[in-house]
């Protein structure tokens, strides 16, 4: 018996030695420890050892027990802590390694365009206005003075919805609903930036989807002066203090009198050069006094009041200042194209 239980303790041990988890050194325990175990065995067989005997056997079948369960909780404890070690090994963070970079975008050019033309206006005391890209036949031709039959609306090939909806082929519509909102009363003094879209097949110079700033001035005594002085501030805020700029008599519909409006060019400083054709004058923009129809449409007495519009395309004003040769650029969406232009 002595030797059983000497040879139960050898293997006991050896087993926890070898167990790699907490549950391979339940399986020892239960096995060695167990009611139904070895040692349990030996303890049951004791009545049939002499008196001598049975202290010494029960003794060193306690010690047997003792032994294997000190190194049980031993080697529970070296597992638990090397699980520990391993859990936070994989755990831990290299604080010195580099960031990933992130990829940030950049504001589109046509967007910075409009910003920098707002910036503008607002510095002159404009407020800027918006309106629906779908627009009523009314807004966007009638009370602009383009009447039904007006040959104005062959110029502008449009894209309609219904006999009475179309999208909207310029920004107009969005001034002829403010004058509405101001009943009669002015000043108004607003600038309109937005989507517009004419039936035009794409290339370099023209898209069938576009952007325009139109701007509006009414108040009594607005004269052609005041929009020459305005003009010119955008042009040299806009392009640079060095610009000028020259009216030439032009026709819109809805002003009377019409000019459209050049910039001295930059590239040549009015000398003539590729980017102006040789002519030292580069055409952005058209403008007017507004009609008085329109005025008197707008729920404005044509007698009391008087006033200024104007319209610039901004594609066309991204390609002067940054020199761009196709107007597709701006939406083919390229990134290379794209993250060059930043309004510093
Ligand atoms: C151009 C010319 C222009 C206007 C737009 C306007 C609006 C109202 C009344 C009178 Cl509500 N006029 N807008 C006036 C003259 C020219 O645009 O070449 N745009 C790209």
């Amino acid at each position: 018996m002595k030797e059983r239980l000497e040879q139960l303790q050898v293997e006991a041990l050896v087993k926890v030695e070898q167990a790699t988890d907490s549950k391979a050194l339940q399986e020892v325990r239960v096995a060695y420890l167990g009611k139904k175990g070895p040692i349990t065995e030996v303890l049951r067989g004791m009545g049939k050892l002499s008196a001598e005997e049975r202290p010494l056997i029960g003794q060193m079948a306690n010690d047997v027990r003792a032994a294997i369960t000190e190194k049980l909780e031993e080697k529970e404890a070296q597992l638990q802590k090397a699980e520990i070690e391993k859990k936070l090994a994989e755990e831990s963070i290299d604080v010195t390694l580099p960031g990933r970079p992130v990829q940030a975008g950049t504001r589109h050019p046509l967007t910075a365009v409009v910003e920098h033309v707002e910036d503008v206006f607002i510095g002159l005391g404009f407020e800027i206005a918006e309106g629906p890209e779908v627009e009523t036949d009314y807004y966007n031709f009638e009370a602009l003075n383009l009447p039904k039959d007006h040959p104005a609306r062959d110029m502008q090939d449009s894209f309609y919805i219904t006999n009475e909806l179309l999208l909207r082929t310029h920004t107009s519509p969005v001034q002829a609903r403010t004058m509405e909102k101001y009943k009669g009363k002015g000043p108004v003094k607003i600038i309109c930036p937005g989507k517009v879209f004419r039936r035009d097949d794409d290339d370099a110079t023209h898209s069938h989807q576009f952007m325009q700033i139109e701007g509006l001035y009414i108040d009594e005594n607005v004269r052609m002066s005041d929009l020459k002085g305005v003009l010119e501030t955008f042009a040299k805020k806009f392009f640079g203090e060095e610009r000028n700029i020259r009216l030439r008599p032009s026709f819109f519909p809805f002003t009377e009198p019409s000019v459209e409006v050049d910039v001295s060019c930059g590239m040549c400083n009015g000398k003539g050069c590729r980017v102006c054709k040789h002519t030292g004058w580069i055409e952005v923009l058209g403008a007017g006094m507004v009609h008085p129809n329109v005025l008197e449409m707008g729920g404005f007495d044509s007698k009391r009041y008087s006033g200024f519009a104007f319209g610039m395309g901004v594609e066309r004003l991204a390609m002067l200042k940054h020199d761009i040769d196709d107007i597709r650029h701006f939406y083919t969406n390229d990134l290379r194209f794209l993250t060059q232009f930043t309004r510093g």
